[in-house]
């Protein structure tokens, strides 16, 4: 259900439940022998106070500011897992096997960096935390890494007179390493992170499966774990990037200091009015919408799915190109127009669309930006070289709505804006489309 967008909702409802009836059954169900649960009440608080806070917050959160939600609860689970090891190696470390040892070292160390790096994902996704780098930085995170495995050995052998203070500095070690592999990372590289983030936080999970025997436990880590990485690597695909680099933060931003961020010489660009957009796109034969994340903050997916419906009326073909990382989620453009009533037929994948341009007499970009971005193809110094875009500058002309120069995401300026087949629509997406529309029945 949840793979379908008409189906996500009662799929997430059905998971709620099923959540439910795992916490029921954990705690009424599995009473550990020789000692019971007695502590009910701090339970059913916990639980009411977690429930409180998360309801609240789901419905309070705006569709745009997702992504920095996702972050924060993925950091939760992070942590979570984290305090079960740090809890079961302070109350069960005499007797411990070494294999018990080691799933409460990973779980430790693994929920550690996925708390860690979560929060400092969600910082950089609401704009509260800049993109920071030192030289060697990536060297440096290779040693924490390192020392960590050193430690943790040490721990599994036994050979030290103070385990728990080494517990306690691999700890720290990993809080660390979660920070600094992703505060380097580049704004449009932020999608990858995330997912692989969430993988992490269900092998942190599937450890305290491991060390609890608990298959149900195992089950869901190993699930959220395997599909973290399945949907990391399709991103790492779809960006062109290296799974080894992101693993030890080192890709992306970095790049934006070798001068590829907006500068003031950006060249001129030409505006197009309302009613010119209007008429060329209504005597067009073909016209492929680009949307993308300015699309979601003006809300306009049911104004632009009316405007869709005019042009089709006057017999256009109208078609949308889907970027797999416009946007601010995986999959942000599909649900957003979902939620319209377009049609899952209409919508074009990255390479199918970029075969159609060239045969497009007017492509129509609603607040999209990086994703259409030419410096991906052409410019070796911009920190989004190598990631595919859409190549809209193929068509025989294009539209670009946005409020106003400023860039996008990964903060670079786009050359797009200033080829002599472009030319700008400004103002917010869904008062721009409402007047466009108006324009069109009119003529
Ligand atoms: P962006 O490059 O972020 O550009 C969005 C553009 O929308 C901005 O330039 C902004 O320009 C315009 N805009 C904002 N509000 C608007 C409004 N009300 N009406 C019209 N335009 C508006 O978006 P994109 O092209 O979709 O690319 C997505 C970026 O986010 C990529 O860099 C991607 O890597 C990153 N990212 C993606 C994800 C996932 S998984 N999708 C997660 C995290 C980050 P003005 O301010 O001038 O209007």
């Amino acid at each position: 259900m949840l793979s379908n967008p008409a189906t996500a909702r009662k799929g997430n409802l059905v998971s709620a439940a099923g959540m439910g009836i795992a916490i029921l059954g954990t705690l009424f169900l599995y009473q550990p022998v020789g000692a019971p649960f007695h502590n009910y009440g701090w339970i059913v608080g916990a639980m009411v106070i977690g429930t409180v806070i998360g309801s609240l917050a789901a419905l309070k959160v705006k569709m745009t500011e997702m992504p920095e939600m996702v972050s924060l609860f993925n950091g939760m689970g992070g942590l979570c897992a984290a305090l079960i090891s740090m809890v079961e190696f302070g109350r069960i470390a005499q007797d411990n096997t070494a294999m018990h040892l080691l799933s409460i070292l990973a779980g430790m160390v693994i929920g550690g960096v996925s708390f860690a790096g979560s929060m400092i994902a969600y910082g950089k996704l609401s704009g509260k935390i800049k993109d920071h780098t030192f030289s060697g930085q990536h060297i440096f995170n290779l040693v924490i890494l390192f020392v960590i495995l050193v430690l943790g050995a040490l721990i599994i052998h036994g050979d030290t007179g103070a385990p728990v203070l080494i517990f306690c500095g691999i700890l720290a070690l990993s809080l660390c390493y979660g920070v600094l592999f992703v505060l380097p990372i580049g704004g449009a590289d932020m999608p990858v992170v995330i997912s692989l983030l969430n993988s992490f936080t269900g092998v942190a999970t599937a450890c305290a499966g491991f060390l609890y025997n608990n298959q149900v436990m195992l089950t869901g880590g190993i699930l959220v774990g395997s599909a973290g990485a399945i949907l990391t690597i399709l991103m790492c695909k779809a960006m062109n990037r290296s799974i080894k680099n992101v693993l030890i933060g080192s890709f992306g931003g970095a790049k934006v200091a070798a001068g590829s961020t907006a500068t003031d010489d950006q060249g001129t660009y030409r505006e197009i009015s309302l009613i010119d957009s209007a008429m060329v796109m209504k005597y067009a034969h073909k016209v492929m919408i680009v949307p993308g994340y300015g699309l979601a903050v003006a809300q306009a997916q049911h104004a632009c799915h009316e405007l869709e419906k005019s042009l089709r009326s006057s017999g256009v073909d109208v078609k949308y190109a889907i970027h797999p990382v416009a946007g601010r989620m995986p999959g942000h453009m599909n649900v957003l127009l979902a939620e319209a009533d377009v049609s899952y037929d209409d919508l074009l994948e990255l390479e199918a669309a970029n075969e159609e341009f060239s045969s497009t007499d007017v492509v129509l970009i609603l607040g999209a930006n990086d994703v259409v971005n030419p410096a991906a193809e052409n410019d070796p110094s911009s920190p989004i070289y190598g990631m595919p875009v859409l190549q809209v500058w193929k068509a025989k002309s294009v539209i670009i709505n946005k409020r106003s120069m400023r860039p996008g995401y990964a903060g670079i300026e786009n050359q797009l804006f200033f080829l002599p087949n472009s030319s700008m629509l400004f103002g917010d997406a869904k008062d721009v489309l409402q007047k466009l529309i108006t324009e069109i029945k009119s003529m």
